[in-house]
């Protein structure tokens, strides 16, 4: 399907009253800053908006509010106009009350429908779509929306936006940092983004209690010269042992392509028995959407995902395999 062009998209938006904001679970920085960003903005245009995820705002974004915020769907207005969902593009990645919710309203009541994304393999396919691969976030398609607007953009929406380019290329260190993202960050700088607020807020490196997490983890560590690939992984004891949750082990697959000699870093949690979850990262070495969908999962050419059933080892295996080919 084609995309929607930006004229379209704003004036679908401004004929609306009462919007549905979505993004997907366990939200990241651009999940949370593109859906707060937007609603905020749409707010002050007279156009009530609401924002639902499954999860809460996780702490290291706390940083970041919006009004009217909902973890629920039982909460969420029966009159709303128009359904934006941010940084997904298949249903499922907004959990299962919300995914039967959205396929009801928009496949069965022909509700009105946008998608703002920049993942690989849309699997929505109607509504007016805009997916952008080359965006360096999700928030980037939101400026350029945004700026059709009469309105200027505010410091907090500004805010909001700059988040999710800093938290999507890891400070302009992933190589989906191009020519745009730094024009649309050096904008939103001047529109006011409070850019030590966020690096205050985002940069945290966490307590001890998460080095000891990340000391475990980074003891298992697999390295295939050949492949220059590095794995790691991370018991459920891990984290009962220190005292810690699955976010003290974010970012350690982006850790990983850090280190010289290292291009694909690979990162395995067990979510249950005999059941991981396997989250993949590199700079422009192999398409990574390609990896994953060998084992049936997805993402982008820099950062991907999958899930597996069976034993650690033959995990570790065929992943090995899967790359040799
Ligand atoms: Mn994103």
């Amino acid at each position: 399907m084609n995309n929607a062009s930006i004229e379209d998209l704003k004036s679908i938006i401004s004929s609306k009253k009462k919007v549905l904001i979505v993004s997907h679970y366990n939200p990241d920085g651009d999940a949370i800053g593109s859906s707060f960003g937007l609603a905020n903005y749409l707010e002050l245009n007279n156009i009530e908006s609401h924002v639902y995820n499954k999860h809460k705002v996780p702490e290291y974004l706390s940083f970041l509010s919006t009004k009217n915020f909902h973890n629920s769907i039982e909460t969420i207005p029966d009159d709303i106009d128009l359904y934006i969902v941010v940084d997904f593009n298949d249903f499922e990645r907004s959990g299962d009350q919300m995914m039967d919710y959205l396929r009801n309203q928009i496949y069965k009541k022909n509700e009105t429908l946008i998608v703002l994304d920049h993942h690989e393999n849309n699997k929505i396919e109607s509504g007016h779509l805009m997916i952008d691969t080359s965006a360096s976030s999700t928030g980037i398609l939101i400026y350029r929306i945004l700026s059709e607007f009469d309105k200027k953009i505010d410091s907090v929406t500004a805010t909001c936006l700059l988040t999710t380019i800093i938290t999507d290329t890891s400070s302009y260190k992933n190589s989906n940092s191009n020519i745009e993202s730094f024009k649309a960050s050096s904008d939103l700088f001047e529109l006011g983004a409070d850019l030590e607020l966020i690096n205050k807020n985002i940069f945290k490196v966490g307590n001890i209690k998460k080095l000891k997490l990340r000391n475990k983890i980074h003891s298992t560590l697999l390295f295939v010269e050949d492949l220059k690939l590095a794995i790691c992984y991370a018991r459920k004891d891990f984290y009962s042992d220190t005292g810690t949750s699955k976010e003290d082990s974010e970012g350690i697959p982006n850790g990983l392509i850090f280190y010289d000699d290292v291009e694909i870093g690979v990162f395995i949690r067990e979510i249950g028995d005999n059941k991981w979850k396997i989250s993949t990262r590199t700079n422009n070495y192999i398409d990574l959407s390609i990896f994953a969908g060998t084992f049936g999962g997805g993402g982008h050419k820099n950062a991907s995902g999958f899930l597996f059933d069976g034993k650690l080892k033959d995990l570790r295996n065929k992943i090995i395999e899967n790359l040799k080919k």
